[in-house]
């Protein structure tokens, strides 16, 4: 067979995935890894230069090459800064909405729960639910839980649609940025109302100001950040458990040759907890049995993955670039998919090998596939309707198996109320001790480092470079989504990760007992982050605001629109944001300017780009020490351990 453009080329340093690479090559099967050599991203379009909001369009308006060349403008007139600003402000909106989407999806399921209509959903965390009744200022000493679940649900799903006022959980954010919000008018209404307020301002002809369209993408993307993303998180907590630290295992090795394999990919746990139940069925045990099977296996993939391991210890098969490979394990007898990263290429896929697909959502049906629609009012039955599907495409195998035998263990399922235990204890939670250490140094600062795989780059490389990078300066690191994975494919979630630590932060690793980096969740559990980081405000000692804090973010392989929208509601809510692979605005240097310079000024927080993870890591603890210099805990560091002669010499005074 013919050498591919990148055959030689390391394209991931995940083991399984590249034996599953070579073998693909092998077999003619094409992946998103070999597209990606054979199709270049279009340079005009992927630097936000393009613009096809019209019918006068596509009107392309790349930098100039010569100088004292006029500056190129579509023939509306539009800017390169505003025809940049609006492709980056349509990136938000899809984003925000699709969280948010995800939210209210939950929040709705939630509501007919609590009202009784869904066999199967319940109340795990009724202190959460306590707690979300005084957010929305309710009487909970004097109601009933159901009567609260209920109350909280309604509420809950109005704020999606909240026309007027601030929603709920700004109250939550510290109040120098609640206040920065007001100021610059950023405080967000319901998610359905910003959204479409953005995209009326990017229609051609309406919003041509870049700073102005960029804090309307700021208040959609807080709308999904402290709103719909927010009530995801929450109400999922409520319904099936506030995640505590689990143990479990990672790569397309957990795949078991001789049992009915399913997994479920996607984002709602709605569904896959349901499947979870389903699997352990007698009923179902039964049927795999009849079929010739050893037991049922369920895996997870992407953020569904990060879910239900965290509440079930539920293994998960890969991440984002692995969902073609699994398939080519030829063990594979369904892959169960809802919403959100699931390439249409698994189909194609599927059709080489037995596996069925099964699309569950109304939103997002795939040609070929089989439709198992979720009904909401009974997904038992749903759930054991695809179980039963998987079981009975067990004996369509074609004999080829090609399981790599690649896992890892992890420790995941590190909530803000987790940390908050395991810092302070029953008693005492609080994290005051994490304040402590980043005050007294042993902690240089925190860094949440989240988001995706991109095949533009090696495939995981770049997230495992510029994490052990962190950790080695003493940065402590939340993660969630494919990032999370990547960690835990590599061996880094476990508290023996310790040893690749600076001195400090392995001290305190191993006083606590927790890794240095903590799992946190999917990608809409990103709010725990914004939430950590405000107790981590509230705790005092490190300013008043997020902005404030020894912290930074970074998406080192980013690729999907809700990265761009979680990373926009991060730098508006103070925080120094670093996406890496590409960014969608380099075409128009004033507008990037703009984002990665200005808005710190105006907001706190503000956007960079850096393709290079160690160049990122350096940023990013360049950016903590800066903090740290201004908190005036800069000399902390300077931490000096004594040897016995030092000792010796204090004892002769
Ligand atoms: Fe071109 Fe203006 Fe139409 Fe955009 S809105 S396609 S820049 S004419
Ligand atoms: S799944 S959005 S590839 S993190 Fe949440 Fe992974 Fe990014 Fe999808």
């Amino acid at each position: 067979m013919a050498k591919k453009a990148s055959e030689d080329k390391i394209l991931t340093s995940c083991g399984g995935t590249q034996q599953m690479i070579d073998l693909a090559r092998k077999e003619g099967i094409p992946t998103v890894f070999d597209r990606a050599a054979t199709m270049k991203p279009c340079p005009i379009g992927a630097e936000g230069s393009c613009c096809k909001n019209c019918g006068m369009g596509p009107c392309r308006v790349p930098p100039s090459k010569k100088e004292g060349e006029p500056a190129k403008v579509g023939l509306c007139g539009a800017t390169a800064e505003t025809i940049s600003a609006r492709n980056f402000a349509l990136m938000v909106a899809a984003g925000s909405a699709a969280h948010s989407d995800h939210g209210r999806g939950v929040a709705e399921v939630f509501l007919l729960a609590a009202k009784g209509e869904i066999p199967g959903y319940g109340i795990k965390d009724e202190q959460k639910l306590i707690q979300l009744g005084l957010d929305f200022d309710l009487d909970v000493e004097n109601m009933e839980m159901k009567e609260l679940a209920i109350k909280v649900g309604e509420l809950c799903v109005g704020q999606f649609g909240k026309q007027e006022g601030e929603l709920v959980f700004v109250k939550r954010a510290p109040l120098k940025r609640q206040e920065l919000w007001r100021k610059n008018n950023m405080v967000p209404r319901g998610i359905d109302r910003e959204v479409v307020e953005l995209m009326h301002r990017t229609h051609m002809g309406v919003d041509q100001d870049y700073k102005n369209i960029t804090t309307q993408a700021a208040r959609a993307a807080l709308a999904d950040g402290w709103g719909g993303a927010m009530i995801a998180t929450e109400l999922q907590d409520i319904m099936f458990g506030t995640p505590v630290p689990t143990t479990g295992y990672i790569n397309l090795g957990v795949l078991e040759k001789d049992k009915v394999n399913i997994i479920v990919h996607g984002h709602e746990p709605l569904l896959s907890e349901m499947i979870v139940v389903a699997c352990q069925d007698p009923e179902m045990h039964a049927l795999a049995k009849e079929k010739g099977a050893d037991g049922i296996n369920l895996a997870g993939m992407c953020c569904t993955a990060n879910e239900i391991l965290m509440r079930h210890g539920i293994p998960i098969a890969g991440n984002f670039l692995q969902q073609e490979l699994a398939i080519m394990t030829g063990v594979l007898d369904a892959m169960v998919v809802d919403v959100q990263c699931i390439m249409q290429a698994i189909q194609k896929t599927s059709e080489s090998y037995h596996t069925e697909v099964i699309t569950t959502s109304p939103k997002a049906k795939m040609e070929g596939a089989k439709h198992i629609q979720f009904e909401e009012h009974d997904p038992v039955n749903t759930a054991k309707q695809i179980v039963k599907a998987a079981i009975e495409n067990y004996t369509n195998r074609k004999g080829k198996v090609n399981i790599p035998k690649v896992k890892e263990e992890m420790v995941v399922g590190f909530s803000h109320e987790t940390i908050n235990y395991l810092l302070g204890g029953t008693f005492r939670a609080s994290y005051k001790p994490l304040n402590d250490n980043i005050i007294g140094g042993r902690i240089r600062g925190i860094a949440g480092v989240v988001g995706c795989n991109n095949a533009r780059d090696v495939d995981d490389e770049v997230h495992l470079t510029l994490i052990r990078e962190l950790i080695k300066n003493d940065v402590i690191v939340l993660t969630t989504g494919c990032v999370a994975m990547a960690c835990g494919k590599a061996g880094l979630l476990v508290p023996e990760a310790s040893k690749y630590c600076g001195t400090g932060l392995a001290e305190v690793c191993e006083t606590v007992g927790i890794p240095p980096i903590l799992h946190m969740g999917a990608c809409v559990d990103n709010s725990r982050i914004l939430i950590a980081a405000t107790a981590v405000v509230k705790e005092g000692g490190l300013g008043d605001d997020i902005s404030d804090l020894p912290a930074a973010g970074a998406a080192p392989a980013w690729m999907s629109e809700k990265a761009i929208a979680i990373g926009h509601y991060f730098v508006a809510s103070g925080v120094y944001t670093l996406f890496g692979t590409t960014f969608p605005t380099t075409g128009s240097k004033k507008y990037t300017d703009y984002l990665f310079k200005d808005l710190e000024e105006e907001w706190g927080g503000k956007w960079d780009f850096e393709p290079d993870p160690l160049k990122m890591a350096k940023k990013m603890i360049d950016h903590i020490d800066k903090k740290r210099k201004a908190l005036g805990i800069d000399k902390a560091r300077e931490r000096v351990l004594m040897d016995m002669e030092m000792r010796r010499e204090l004892d002769a005074v």
